[in-house]
């Protein structure tokens, strides 16, 4: 969350600025302000509350000459949404942007209050930005030696870039727990949380690591480690291509997303899946056999919608492997007292890999004695990536909708592979892991004929999009595709939705029903179908209107409408009965005229606990 973007170049600064935030506008969009020091060595900052194109057109109605800026989109956490608690936030000479949250904020306020220090904001980045400049005049240090005196002072999760005016030519970076890009170009250099920002000017990164401080000028980049040691960080060169930050043909980055599953889904499976009998991810080795050989227990760490994925793969390491799993909600994991299961392993899942509070799971992890951890992530280069024991990677590509959707059906598709690989790795011989490599081959297709409904779906979307309430069952594993559905209508059209277990209903929300809240129920050909079919029958005795998804038939029920679905195998019925919700999230979305890329209070890359 929190999206910024600065540098020091040889030509004119504004338009990459300008170009920079916007790419990172899915970080947050509550608010967006940029400072440049211009060639008169003037502070110009303009700043404004709402989508980073109202920034825009404030930007060039002032014609800005300068050479080093700084950029940020926000999202609040510290302070309401406004113009004054927009970054950058500025103190005397000193000029702040900042991503996190500073956990002792309140108290260093007082403190800098009663040394005189005028608050303009209720932000804690404006506490950083005055600490700094009371350290500096406290002891006339560099800046770099200031800002080391004053991170000892902050507790928090944290990124920040800080310009000092009185030395306009150097940058400096902060990383405390959450993520920093630097772009390297010809005699100047780019910082950014994304390196999204900085595709279309340089493929070359450093990525700054826990405790980095890095002083950057167009000539140099010195980065010195937790300990002030001046240290080397790997260069590398991205691959991620430009072009798929667009959206070509489609309204909306959540439209083109969706119709890229299939596409995404076969990268995720390519050359992965060896003579149709194993699994082979070129991430894992030998180490990470023995760990599969050895897990008795899996416990896997998620948020949202991977935590939806989680509760999924929770039915099939079961069913499938027969290995106990359990699923816990990552804050809710790292905040209470764990019972540790024997030979546990822990994998956590996150399209971003900076989810803070599945990091913070992750780390929390660390002392308890699990037998090791495993993430399954979507971006290499992510925090998540770097601190656990070993990563499988989704192969989802750059996902910029809010919501998520390509991440999920790539984290389900990882997780069968998972599965199948424990299969191999613990018995030799077993047709489960051939199914499951003979039915992944298949999905697909199964979904490029499932995108060709959405005819169906927009009709459907229609006569739903003007209810307050709706409701979405499933058993088995497609509950949790229940769960996700309502998510996912929940996050883009703000209706409220809530999934329950089919099962569940008759236990208490059967008192909801009445003609005004629709209930969409997943219902595909598995061996609780006729389950389902008695809980429609209950819905409908009691007048409740449902909307059935399956590939089978039913008999007639009062208000029961049925939208026939493509035939799947039941294995992979989840991930395929996801993607009519997704389309229906969508048009309900549309139809109501919602931001759909960016729903409002929210942001993508959830980098705060
Ligand atoms: N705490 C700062 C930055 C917020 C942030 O990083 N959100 O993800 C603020 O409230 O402005």
């Amino acid at each position: 969350m929190c999206g910024i973007v600065a540098a020091v170049t040889q030509r004119n600064i504004t338009n990459f600025l300008v170009e920079g935030i916007k790419k990172l506008e899915y970080r947050g969009y509550d608010s967006s302000g940029l400072a440049i020091i211009d060639y008169k060595n003037n502070i110009i900052r303009i700043r404004c509350v709402g989508k980073v194109n109202e920034l825009i057109k404030k930007v060039y109605k002032k014609k800005i000459l300068g050479n080093i800026g700084m950029a940020h989109t926000r999202w609040a956490t510290h302070g309401k949404v406004s113009k004054a608690n927009t970054h950058p936030h500025i103190s005397s000479n000193i000029i702040v942007v900042h991503n996190g949250i500073i956990e002792n904020s309140s108290i260093l306020r007082l403190f800098l209050q009663k040394k005189g220090y005028i608050f303009y904001s209720d932000t804690d980045t404006e506490v950083i930005a005055h600490l700094l400049h009371w350290e500096q005049n406290k002891k006339k240090d560099p800046l770099k030696k200031t800002i080391q005196n004053s991170i000892e002072k902050l507790y928090g999760n944290y990124s920040m870039v800080v310009i000092d005016k009185n030395n306009p030519s150097r940058l400096i970076a902060v990383r405390s727990r959450s993520p920093l890009v630097i772009g390297l170009g010809l005699e100047e250099n780019f910082i950014a949380s994304d390196q999204i920002a900085l595709l279309n000017i340089t493929k070359r990164f450093i990525y700054l690591e826990e405790g980095d401080i890095a002083v950057v000028t167009r000539k140099r980049i010195d980065i010195f480690n937790k300990n002030s040691t001046i240290t080397k960080r790997k260069e590398i060169i991205s691959n991620t291509e430009y072009k798929s930050v667009k959206k070509g043909k489609y309204r909306h980055f959540m439209e083109k997303e969706i119709y890229e599953q299939p596409e995404s889904i076969r990268k995720t499976l390519e050359n992965r899946l060896k003579n149709n009998s194993k699994i082979y991810f070129s991430e894992l080795g030998l180490k990470e056999n023995n760990l599969f050989y050895h897990a008795e227990h899996i416990q896997i760490v998620a948020c949202g919608t991977s935590y939806n994925a989680a509760m999924v793969s929770r039915y099939w390491f079961e069913s499938l492997a027969n290995i106990p799993c359990d699923v816990e909600i990552a804050s809710e994991f790292s905040s209470r007292k764990l019972a540790l299961r024997k030979k546990s392993l822990l994998i956590t899942l996150s399209q971003s890999g900076e989810t803070a509070d599945t990091l913070s799971a992750l780390r929390c992890s660390k002392n308890l004695g699990y037998l090791g951890n495993l993430t399954i992530c979507n971006m290499e280069s992510s925090s998540l990536v770097k601190e656990s024991d070993c990563c499988i990677l989704t192969k989802a590509g750059l996902e910029i909708g809010v919501a998520s959707t390509k991440s999920f059906t790539t984290q389900l598709t990882v997780l069968l592979m998972l599965i199948a690989k424990i299969i191999n790795v613990k018995k030799e011989k077993n047709n489960i892991s051939n199914k499951i490599i003979q039915t992944l081959n298949i999905l697909p297709t199964r979904i490029e004929e499932i995108l060709k409904k959405n005819e169906l779906i927009k009709n459907l979307a229609n006569k739903i999009s003007h209810k307050k309430n709706i409701l979405f069952l499933g058993r088995g594993d497609t509950y949790p595709i229940a769960i996700e559905g309502a998510l996912k209508l929940k996050e883009i059209s703000y209706i409220h939705a809530e999934a329950y277990p089919a099962g569940e209903l008759k236990h208490g929300p059967l008192a909801l029903i009445d003609q005004n809240i629709p209930i969409i129920i997943i219902a595909p050909k598995n061996s609780l179908l006729n389950k389902i079919k008695k809980n429609i029958k209950e819905i409908s005795l009691r007048g409740g209107i449902t909307y059935v998804f399956s590939d089978q038939e039913f008999d007639y029920e009062e208000n029961m409408n049925v939208i026939k679905m493509p035939y799947v195998e039941e294995l992979i019925a989840p991930i395929f009965y996801i993607i009519p919700l997704q389309l229906l999230a969508y048009y309900v979305a549309l139809s109501k005229g919602r931001d759909i890329d960016q729903p409002r209070h929210l942001a993508k890359s959830v980098t705060v606990e």
